[in-house]
């Protein structure tokens, strides 16, 4: 099934370097400088900033990709030379407003990966809350390679997904990993085939975006911190969270909803 999307309206159609369009509660979000393989300028993190914390409110997710033949090459290096020390802290700051506006916005966010998706691309990737990649999809930290290190929230939240000694061979070594290699070490929970990511992303989107929207904030919120937690907090930021999200009118309804038989069952897809 197609769906259709429009533009984004009002502030968001502003935003040069983004595409950004709606179909209903899902968002389109493209990174939109395929020239430069999608690298990431100064503003371009702001784009994605702005993006993520005006989304319109019939939004209840978001499928984010790249446009041309690479999800992303990352930090754009030619605005990198001329940098002072401070300089770069607060531009790794503007990094790090940017992907936690992403990771702990309002709404869950499917990457859809394709080509090159390294340094800040591979940032980017990993603040999303799911990522399909398809089979031609790459991974790889060249900023060993570059002689920096990574400045977009990489060091905490990619060994989250694939651990440290991977992230460090990722580094030290230059090591690449292709789509099947990725997929099996946790970069990305579906693996598709070239062509293919866009259409699975939009289906998950979908789903996520019917979702009780307590529920998907409990995930996106609650989740990543209770894993940060010593476990006897954990379990008791958990015991919050699930009383706030079984009081909500939304879980009342649809826990009513399957015992009255109206909705479905749990089935192997
Ligand atoms: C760029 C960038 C960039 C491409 N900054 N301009 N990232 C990297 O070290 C990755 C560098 N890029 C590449 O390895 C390759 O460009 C790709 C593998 C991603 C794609 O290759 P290809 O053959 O499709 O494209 P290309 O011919 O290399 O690049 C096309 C143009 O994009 C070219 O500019 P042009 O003016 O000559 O046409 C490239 O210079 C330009 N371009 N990537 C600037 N990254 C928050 S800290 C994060 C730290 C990092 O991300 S470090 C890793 C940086």
């Amino acid at each position: 099934m197609t769906i259709a999307f429009v533009p984004a309206a009002g502030l968001l159609a502003g935003l040069d370097l983004l595409h950004i369009e709606t179909a209903g509660a899902v968002a389109h979000v493209r990174l939109n400088r395929p020239a430069k393989r999608n690298a990431v300028n100064d503003t371009l993190v702001a784009q994605l900033h702005t993006c993520f914390v005006n989304l319109p409110s019939e939004v209840h997710a978001v499928v984010l990709t790249g446009a041309g033949d690479h999800f992303c090459a990352g930090l754009d290096l030619s605005e990198l030379s001329e940098r002072s020390v401070a300089e770069g802290i607060l531009h790794s700051r503007t990094w790090h407003a940017a992907m936690d506006a992403i990771q702990f916005g309002r709404v869950p966010v499917v990457a859809v990966l394709h080509g090159a998706v390294v340094g800040g691309g591979l940032e980017i990737a990993s603040a999303c809350h799911l990522r399909v990649a398809e089979a031609g999809a790459y991974y790889g930290l060249p900023e060993g390679q570059r002689g920096i290190f990574v400045g977009g929230g990489g060091s905490a939240r990619v060994p989250r997904l694939v651990g440290v000694a991977t992230m460090t061979d990722m580094m030290l070594t230059g090591r690449v990993l292709d789509a099947q290699e990725g997929y099996e070490r946790g970069l990305s929970q579906y693996l598709v085939e070239d062509g293919q990511g866009f259409a699975r992303g939009v289906a998950l989107a979908q789903k996520i975006a019917a979702n009780a929207p307590l529920s998907n904030f409990s995930v996106m919120q609650a989740l990543p911190r209770i894993a940060d937690l010593p476990q006897a907090d954990g379990l008791f930021v958990e015991s919050l969270m699930s009383a706030i999200a079984q009081g909500d009118d939304a879980a009342k309804e649809r826990v009513r909803a399957f015992l009255e038989k109206r909705a479905g069952k749990v089935e192997k897809s």
